[in-house]
Order: C-alpha cells, then sequence, then structure tokens
C-alpha cells in the first residue's frame, strides 16, 4: 500500500457545529462500499468454487476483454491495508460483501471455516481501527452449483439462501451490527436472467420474474433468521436499485410507461416486501409471461418480514415515454410499450447522466410510502477515466463535483424530513466493474491492476474532508 495521510491537514475549525456548510446530522454514518467478487480475488483459495460470475465473465465476449475476477484488487490478501486506507479517510462504517462460494462452496451443506475466517478477521481489523461493519450476504455472486441445479428462478435457491444466512450470521452475529440481505435483486433477476448481460447470462422473461420473487422470498426468508440469531440490536436491511423515473411528457401514454417500468422495476420487490403484495398493475402488465402461480399460500407474509431500514443505490435517473426499445431489453415485455430517452447533460465514464434530482426524488418519495422507516443511500458515486499522473497523482475532480452534487441531494433530502441515516460511497477502491471489467474506475482510491499498488485519488482527500467536517463546505 502507499501510505498516504489522506486526512486534512487542517481540520480544526472545521468541525461539526463550528463551521459553515452544509451540516448533517450528528452521527450520520460516512461509508465506503464494495463487494466480494469485484475486489477479493483468490478466487480459488481456501475451498472456493467459482460463482455465477467465474463461470459467467469466462464466456467469450460477456466480459469486456476477458477479465475476470480471479485477482480483481486482491483484497483478500491486502485487506489489513485497505482497512488502513480507510481509517486514513476516517469512514465510520464499511459495507462489503461475503462471497456465498467462499464460505458455503457449492451453496449447501456445512460452512468451510477457512473461508469464513477471512470475514472473521475483515471484521475484526475494522472494529479494532473503529470501523463499523455492514455485512451484505448476497452481491450478485451465486455459487455456480446452485445456478446449476436452476438458480434464482427455482424456489429452492431461496431456502438455499436462508441456510447460508444463519452460517455467517452465526460466525459474525456477535460483531456485526448491520446485515442487508441482497443487493440489487433487479440487477440479479432482470440482467441475470432477463436480458443475459449479467450472470448467469439467461434471457428469459419468465425467469426474470421467478427469480425477483425467489429473491424477495429469499429475503424475507432470511430476515427471519437473521432476527432469530442476531442480537436484539442488530439492524437488518435490504438495498435496492430503485429506478428514479421521469416521464417524457406529461401525456396519459408517457405516464403509463412511467408506471409500467416503475412496476416491474420497483414495486415489484418494494410491494413483497414492505406491503405483503404483489403489484395488481404489474400481474397484469405480465400476463402474457406469467400467471404468477409461483407465488405462493403465505409468500408474500415471508418476503414482508418486517426489517430496519432500506438502502437505496442511485447512480442515474431515466427518462421514459410510450413507444418501443430495442430487445434484448430488461423488462419482462414491458419494453414492448415503452422507450428510453438518455437525460440530458453531463455523463460519466459509463455514459450515465449526472443527475443528483433523481436521488432526492427517491428519497422523497420514500418518505411519503414508508415514513418510519430509516433510509441509508448504500451506493453513489461515478466512473471516471482517471489515471495516476507521472507524479503519481490522480486528479479526479469531475468525480467530487458528482459527489458533493449528490450529497447535496441528501443533505437536501433530510432537510426536507427523510431520515438519511448514512451515505455509503462506491467505491473504496477501483475495481472488476462487472461486464465492463476492469474498463471502468469508480474507486477514490486508484488501483494499478499490474502492480496492486493502491493511490488515493484527489475525491479521497476531499471525502476525508467532508467526514472530518460533518458536511459540505459551502464558501
Ligand atoms: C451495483 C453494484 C456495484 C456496481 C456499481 C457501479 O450494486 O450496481 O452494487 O457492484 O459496481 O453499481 O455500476
Amino acid at each position: 500500500m502507499t501510505a498516504v495521510d489522506a486526512r486534512p491537514a487542517t481540520s480544526t475549525g472545521t468541525r461539526p457545529g463550528t463551521g459553515t456548510g452544509l451540516r448533517f446530522p450528528t452521527g450520520f454514518r460516512w461509508g465506503t462500499a464494495t463487494s466480494a467478487y469485484q475486489i477479493e480475488g483468490a478466487a480459488t483459495e481456501n475451498g472456493r468454487t467459482p460463482s455465477i460470475w467465474d463461470t459467467f465473465s469466462r464466456m467469450p465476449g460477456k466480459v469486456h476483454n476477458g477479465d475476470t475476477g480471479d485477482i480483481a484488487a486482491d483484497h483478500l490478501h491486502r485487506m489489513p491495508d485497505d482497512v488502513q486506507l480507510m481509517k486514513e479517510l476516517g469512514v465510520t462504517d464499511y459495507r462489503f460483501s461475503v462471497s456465498w462460494s467462499r464460505v458455503q462452496p457449492t451453496g449447501r451443506g456445512p460452512a468451510v471455516e477457512r473461508g469464513l475466517d477471512f470475514y472473521r478477521r475483515l471484521v475484526d481489523e475494522l472494529l479494532a481501527n473503529g470501523i463499523r461493519p455492514v455485512a451484505t450476504l448476497y452481491h450478485w455472486d451465486l455459487p455456480q452449483e446452485l445456478e446449476d441445479a436452476g438458480g434464482w428462478p427455482e424456489r429452492d435457491t431461496a431456502q438455499r439462501f436462508a441456510d447460508y444466512a444463519d452460517l455467517v450470521a452465526r460466525a459474525l452475529g456477535d460483531r456485526v451490527p448491520t446485515w442487508t440481505t441482497l443487493n440489487e435483486p433487479w440487477c440479479g433477476a432482470f440482467l441475470g436472467y432477463g436480458n443475459g448481460l449479467h450472470a448467469p447470462g439467461r434471457t428469459s422473461n419468465l425467469a426474470a420474474l421467478r427469480a425477483a420473487h425467489h429473491f424477495n422470498l429469499a429475503h424475507g426468508g432470511a430476515a427471519r433468521v437473521l432476527r432469530d440469531r442476531l442480537p436484539s440490536t442488530a439492524e437488518i436491511s435490504l438495498t435496492l436499485n430503485l429506478h428514479a423515473l421521469r416521464p417524457l411528457t406529461d401525456t396519459a401514454a408517457d405516464l403509463d410507461a412511467v408506471r409500467r417500468i416503475d412496476a416491474v422495476a420497483n414495486r415489484i420487490f418494494m410491494d413483497p416486501v414492505f406491503h405483503g403484495r404483489l403489484p395488481q398493475d404489474l400481474v397484469e402488465d405480465t400476463a402474457g409471461v406469467t400467471d404468477w402461480s409461483f407465488v405462493r399460500d403465505g409468500d408474500l407474509e415471508v418476503t414482508s418480514t418486517p426489517i430496519d431500514s432500506l438502502g437505496i443505490n442511485y447512480y442515474s435517473p431515466s427518462v421514459v415515454s410510450a413507444g418501443s426499445s430495442a430487445s434484448p431489453a430488461p423488462w419482462a415485455g414491458a419494453e414492448e410499450h415503452v422507450a428510453f430517452t438518455p437525460a440530458a447533460g453531463p455523463r460519466t465514464a459509463m455514459d450515465w447522466p449526472v443527475d443528483a434530482n433523481g436521488l432526492y426524488e427517491l428519497l422523497t418519495r420514500l418518505r411519503d410510502e414508508l415514513p418510519h422507516l430509516p433510509l441509508m443511500v448504500t451506493e453513489n458515486g461515478a466512473a471516471y477515466e482517471d489515471y495516476a499522473d507521472p507524479a503519481g497523482e490522480v486528479h479526479d475532480p469531475e468525480r467530487v463535483e458528482y459527489l458533493d452534487a449528490h450529497l447535496t441531494a441528501v443533505h437536501r433530502a433530510i432537510q426536507d424530513g427523510v431520515d438519511v441515516r448514512g451515505y455509503f460511497l462506491w467505491s473504496l477502491l477501483d475495481n472488476f466493474e462487472w461486464s465492463y471489467g476492469y474498463s471502468k474506475r469508480f474507486g477514490i482510491v486508484h488501483v494499478d491492476f499490474a502492480s496492486q499498488r493502491r493511490t488515493v485519488k484527489d475525491s479521497a482527500r476531499w471525502y476525508a474532508e467532508v467526514i472530518a467536517r460533518g458536511g459540505l463546505a459551502r464558501d
């Protein structure tokens, strides 16, 4: 690691309550986020077996450049140094995910202690450095053997997930205060089984809808297991990438297009999880794909097991109108009725529009729909064309601008009565960006993948100042 003091040289006088600017509430959780397959590497160590991403990344043409997560940011071997980086940044919380294939190879049977040991060490290291661990149980890396048995479209996968949750909770439950069952089940279902851009790469609208339901069931089943297994103080959560949707115009047709996407992207998770029901309009919209008979009696009671908070991942909004989209599109048939228009304005290296209002809109919508549920922004960040210059510095002013705008939106939401408890910047490190391989850099710490050298980017120093100040500077 590069020993860089990322803390601002002089933070005295800018502590909460003493300076000017946009202050966040006392106790606000300032975090960074990563996921197992994107950073750990060590793909075959200590008994780990392949996940669907190990398999998918080896399929020709699926991942940019044929990149895989075999080595990634080599975090498994560099974890203590990476924790030191976070300590230097001053983060209060770290959101990581557990690799199912590492702790329960094949997805069945007893835990492998050598696999769990890595997470025990990580959690101990975090706690020793005053950083709160936030564990996500599933960030898209299903053990391949469970995919071979049918994957998320099969009901049994939800039961397997509850069993796995139990193994991890037994190992880490005394030391991890916050637990997230699933990360972005929309991606797992619709990119994994709908348009095949993500692992396991299947293309079936029916499989995507079945997967979505089984993700909800897995979430609820695991939430029950966690509630039984964990101390009563534990926080149990779910992370969704709710889509911030805007109609292209206010015509009835465009508003109906928004309704369709809202059903198949947002309410397909929100309604079963928070209201114990399936959206009736979704059932009608998808009648040509399925009669939903895979939803059994009692399922919606499981999916709506009460949880303590909701995590929101937000990057950019979508502009929707009546029309039709080029296929394959991951919308379970809605693409025949809906078109997407690129939003105006600046773009990130992902070609995603930069629009912080979408985050404000999502947060205030959730305040209105679920007024008593605490929220966390569990991912927000941006990829840009970063490089380490000859002096070994990485200047990323666009990322700072992006982060500032989005934190300003979070602040505005809090002022307007939204109970946002924390913000987790995606991502701590440059990493394996799924089908983009290593070609997109989301980190606030640059990783040279050949040498594994870490270089703190300007945005990391900026974030350290924000954390030290407890908010955003305004001159
Ligand atoms: C996501 C993912 C991350 C991505 C990030 C940028 O949950 O979408 O959690 O793994 O890397 O969103 O695309």
